[in-house]
């Protein structure tokens, strides 16, 4: 056995990782579903939990030497409980769109029918759309957000799934940034007599610290990822009532995983228990505040905001009233090589492409654990539209630069 450092063992490869620290201490990271998880959560992740099989779940595993996990994944579990308050959690999903596949793979048979929001109007790819497995196993039909508003069309989501009468209809999205209502899609879901799935990937942490509302509850699935706004572990959670316990774990295990990643399982014990602190509802306040503060000024800005700004941790700018001639991807790069980070996005009644879209997505949690306020969040809307003005001006580019580098000096994300 050795015991040298990746530097000794694999320099090239310890560049990279150096590199990619540096980075984002040296960026903005807006991508609105990154985070900066802790320094005990990376610990957790590099663990020796790396090494083992645990196929099965707490104290019925298929191998020997479990007992260690047993606890990690059973403190996973009590603290995810804790935080949601759901009955019954999966742990084991290796990401958010795993969690989805181990909900449909539970309840779906193959050709039965999902009502999903459409990707380019703030969807998810695992909601059912053709390029994924969602979209080639099942027959899906999709609901919009209103033109107009850019909020989520409950009216038509409510004709649709009349007409089309789905089995399982879907709701929690990744570039929405509104509220969503719950129990309108529970109740369209009641009318249609279909299962009722929020993903809530992106909201993970808000829903946990009560500054967005819960569908834990109210729909019969209840997904996320568990590194975005909840800070934890990479991967995916399921959580539903008791009365699915065997059908959920089953299909996660042996259904569609074989053993769970125990490592990234013990980062979201240890997420987990951070969000339990109370100063995780600060930060997610923090986080909204802070979302809102950027979506005034981009405003202020002249910018269009869907739906006319946020209730959450992102905004999306659709880029074409104020400049139509300038598409989403030439913004994101002008952005990153000047050190803000986010990405380029479709928006409702998308004109352009999925690869070079009409419009930016950026969101704060990753500023908010770095320690962002309100005003740097003012002036960070003004760097982004100076850009999003300018894409491809080289003074203005190095200008903001210099501006991120004295952000990302004053705002360290690790010591
Ligand atoms: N890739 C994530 C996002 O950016 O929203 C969703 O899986």
């Amino acid at each position: 056995m050795t015991h040298e450092t990746v530097r000794e063992v694999d320099p090239e490869l310890a560049a990279a990782l150096g590199g990619e620290r540096d980075r984002q201490e040296d960026t903005l990271a807006m991508i609105a579903s990154e985070n900066h998880v802790s320094e005990a959560v990376l610990e957790a992740q590099g663990s020796a939990l790396t090494n083992i099989y645990a196929e099965g779940y707490p104290g019925k595993r298929y191998y020997a030497g479990c007992e260690y996990a047993d606890e990690v994944e059973q403190l996973a579990i009590d603290r995810a409980k804790e935080l949601w308050g759901a009955d019954h959690v999966n742990v084991q999903p290796h990401s958010g769109s795993q969690a989805n596949m181990g909900v449909y793979l539970a309840v779906l048979d193959p050709g039965d029918k999902i009502l999903s929001l459409d990707l380019t109007h703030g969807g998810h790819l695992s909601h059912g759309h053709p390029a994924n497995f969602a979209g080639q196993v099942y027959n899906v039909e999709q609901y919009e957000v209103d033109a107009e508003t850019g909020y989520i069309d409950y009216e038509g989501l409510a004709e649709t799934a009349a007409e089309f009468d789905p089995d399982i209809i879907v709701s929690g999205y990744s570039a929405y940034p509104r509220e969503v209502e719950w129990e309108t899609i529970q109740d369209v879901a009641d009318d249609v007599d279909a299962y009722h799935l929020a993903d809530i990937a992106h909201i993970t942490g808000l829903v946990a610290a009560g500054v967005h509302s819960s569908p834990v509850g109210i729909a019969d699935f209840v997904t996320g990822s568990t590194h975005k706004t909840i800070r934890a572990g990479r991967g995916g959670i399921i959580m539903s009532d008791e009365a699915f316990a065997d059908d959920i774990d089953s299909a996660v295990f042996p259904g569609m995983q074989g053993g769970p990643l125990m490592h990234n399982i013990a980062g979201k014990a240890v997420g987990f228990k951070e969000a339990l602190d109370p100063d995780f509802e600060t930060y997610a306040e923090q986080t909204v505040a802070n979302a809102d503060a950027l979506a005034e000024r981009l405003q202020e800005h002249g910018l269009e905001l869907v739906s006319g700004g946020t209730d959450n941790h992102l905004v999306l700018i659709d880029l074409r009233p104020s400049h139509p001639d300038t598409p989403g991807k030439d913004v994101e790069e002008a952005l990153e090589d000047a050190g803000i980070v986010l990405n380029a996005n479709t928006v409702p009644g998308e004109t352009r492409s999925a690869f070079n879209p009409s419009g930016i997505r950026a969101g704060t949690p990753g500023l908010t654990t770095r320690g962002f306020d309100e005003d740097d969040c003012r002036d960070v809307a003004d760097l982004i539209y100076e850009v999003v003005d300018a894409p491809d001006d080289e003074d203005v580019i190095d200008e903001v630069a210099a501006r991120v580098a004295e952000l990302t000096d004053a705002y360290p994300v690790y010591e």
